[in-house]
């Protein structure tokens, strides 16, 4: 559903007007209807000035998230997310804020965000212009609305929920004042489903689509899987273009196998999908099984695979998610300078990862491992390894996202290879594995070809880190499920001929995520990285997730929430799975960075990718 914006131009236009949302309210005699009402009070914002650099900063005491567009001052403001059964239909909903409105002048220019930028990038370019206030708000206020909204159809503990969220903004600003509301009434009139339940009989929990070359290979993965009670569909990427099973809907596969997905999942209920084949070797860029390309500009990097493609079912009207709402054939489009085009919803109605394997062998390993894996209960073990991520703020960012793992893993057993206190190289790494772990979390900079960190204030150097090349090396026996925090880790469209991001570094076919996950005689399971840019957060701007706990931002937003997010959805809330882990994941993020829709917040969000089964049952089968 597309937000409801309120533009305001002249900011006294709004002083006592009532705000209404711009559809129309329908007559309601339907006993199912029901209302919330809710008053969010805030306190008066206090402006800070900052003894350091005369500039004053905005707090409040309520506030559980922050408006950090760049360039522009940070603003404190609050989100809630409300979670209906899927299908409910929301009739109205009205966001008032209360009078009066209180001004206040502000004496000195206000902090401003710095540009957000990739981990690797973050101290490239930082903007610091003094007159910025005045420059943004000159003639329109800031933000230029009290609230924004999104509605979203996703999975919220494990039931299929329609997921309003709502941003509101408490303070704004215009020149050098500012305008604050001490509430605000929140009413929403909805009316939830008769019945909820799916009709099919004949359930399945996953879904495997494969080219007719791999179908052979996966047989025994299909008994194995059904042996631990996963009820298992294997389709071949043919029967879906026919029509064989399902009547075929779209306009290019990659579509096509959407449409089948969202059939699979309206009439056989299932959970998880796993997407077999990567791409075809040569200089033409083919597929075994295709791929969507998101077109959100931010960096240099107009164009990366995104899986949640495939993973975001339906929308907030119940609609499928087409990723392409201006219906130009161009998906998920945000051109370098042009608007926001088409309106994703990417919470995720199913789990998907992918094995991009090209050759049958590569298949063989990934299948014998999987069986393996969930034949051997694992220890509880986890690896650490990170370093001085960013020049700029205290922390050693890596070492702190890493550290914050075991707040989730309580009783695990921990080796750290921190660049604070050892050379982080691969020969380390292998050393703390020993004969294996249950996860390795490595939080860092990385490209297709290479993970790696810095020593604290060593930015001009870089620790040896894990190339491709270096995996050959690792001979566990327990297989673990990585996580590799940095650009491009999880990228899987590299080949001979197209290898962007790996600054000349060495010559490969494929990315380092996949090489971990299929090593043959060690290396892991399952791999979890980013097809393109994530955003890196650094330094200390507030609460930014709004749990009540201001920790440094690395591990409160960017990429080092979202990995966090993942173990914390296996070891705080639970899940089993490693599909519901990596969705867990991507839907809290959306919860707390969809709104205000941003360029890298998205580039983290599509570009998340689970390079495994994502019916793989961490730590195996008891
Ligand atoms: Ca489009
Ligand atoms: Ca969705
Ligand atoms: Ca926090
Ligand atoms: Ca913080």
């Amino acid at each position: 559903m597309h937000k409801k914006l309120i533009p305001f131009f002249i900011i006294m236009l709004f002083l006592g007007m009532s705000i209404l949302p711009s559809f129309s309210t329908q007559q309601i005699k339907n006993e199912q209807v029901q209302t919330i009402n809710e008053t969010i009070t805030f306190s008066t914002p206090d402006i800070k000035v900052n003894t350091n650099d005369i500039k004053s900063s905005i707090t409040l005491l309520e506030a559980n998230s922050y408006l950090q567009l760049p360039g522009k001052p940070i603003l404190p403001c609050y989100t809630q997310t409300y979670s209906f059964p899927t299908k409910t239909t929301i009739h109205d909903i009205t966001i008032q804020p209360d009078t009066p409105i209180t001004t206040t002048p502000i004496q000195n220019d206000l902090t401003v965000s710095k540009a957000q930028l990739p981990p690797g990038k973050a101290t490239q370019e930082i903007v610091t212009t003094s007159s910025l206030l005045r420059s943004v708000t000159n003639t329109l206020s800031y933000p230029h609305q009290w609230y924004e909204y999104t509605i979203n159809n996703g999975i919220k503990e494990g039931e299929p929920s329609l997921l309003l969220t709502i941003q509101l903004y408490p303070v704004r600003i215009q020149e050098t004042q500012l305008y604050s509301v001490s509430s605000f009434t929140i009413t929403i009139t909805y009316e939830e489903p008769v019945d909820n339940k799916p009709t099919n009989t004949h359930g399945y929990d996953l879904l495997i689509i494969s080219p007719q070359e791999f179908i052979e290979t996966l047989a025994p993965l299909v008994d194995h899987k059904e042996s631990k009670g996963i009820a298992t569909q294997l389709v071949s990427l043919q029967d879906i273009y026919d029509g064989t099973i399902f009547e075929t809907t779209g306009r290019d596969e990659a579509e096509q196998i959407k449409y089948f997905i969202k059939n699979a999942y309206d009439t056989w209920d299932i959970s998880y999908v796993l997407l077999v084949g990567g791409r075809r070797p040569g200089i033409q860029e083919t597929w075994y099984c295709p791929v969507r390309y998101a077109h959100i500009f931010w960096v240099e990097e107009g164009r990366y695979v995104s899986d949640l493609y495939y993973a975001d079912l339906y929308d907030g009207n119940g609609n499928f998610s087409t990723w392409d709402t201006d219906e130009n054939n161009v998906f998920s489009e945000w051109k370098n300078n042009g608007f926001f085009l088409d309106d994703v919803d990417m919470y995720p109605e199913v789990y998907v990862g992918r094995l991009p394997c090209r050759y049958t062998w590569e298949l063989q390993v990934m299948v014998d491992k999987i069986i393996f894996y969930e034949n051997n209960p694992s220890s509880k073990k986890i690896i650490l390894s990170g370093g001085d991520d960013f020049e700029e703020g205290p922390d050693y960012e890596g070492e702190v996202a890493c550290e914050k793992t075991l707040d989730y893993l309580q009783d695990y057993e921990v080796e750290r290879v921190y660049a604070s206190q050892t050379d982080v190289t691969t020969d380390n790494i292998i050393d703390a594995l020993g004969t294996g772990a249950t996860f390795i979390h490595l939080q860092g900079h990385g490209s297709p070809v290479k993970w790696s960190t810095h020593k604290p204030d060593g930015f001009d150097e870089w620790e040896a880190g894990i190339g491709t090349y270096d995996i050959m090396k690792f001979s566990n026996e327990e297989l673990p499920i990585i996580v590799i925090g940095g650009c491009h880790t999880a990228m899987f469209n590299v080949s001979f001929t197209n290898r962007p991001y790996c600054y000349g570094y060495i010559v490969i076919t494929e990315g380092i995520a996949w090489w971990f996950a299929r090593k043959i005689d060690g290396g892991g399971i399952a791999s979890l990285g980013y097809t393109c840019y994530p955003t890196g957060s650094v330094g200390e701007n507030g609460d930014l997730d709004g749990d009540g706990n201001n920790e440094p931002d690395c591990v409160e937003s960017g990429y080092g929430f979202m990995q966090l997010e993942f173990f914390k959805a296996h070891g705080q809330e639970n899940y089993q799975y490693l599909g519901e882990c990596w969705g867990y994941a991507i839907s809290s993020y959306l919860d707390h960075y969809k709104l205000p829709a941003t360029r890298w917040n998205y580039h983290t969000i599509q570009g998340f990718a689970l390079i495994g089964d994502p019916s793989l049952k961490i730590g195996g089968y008891p």
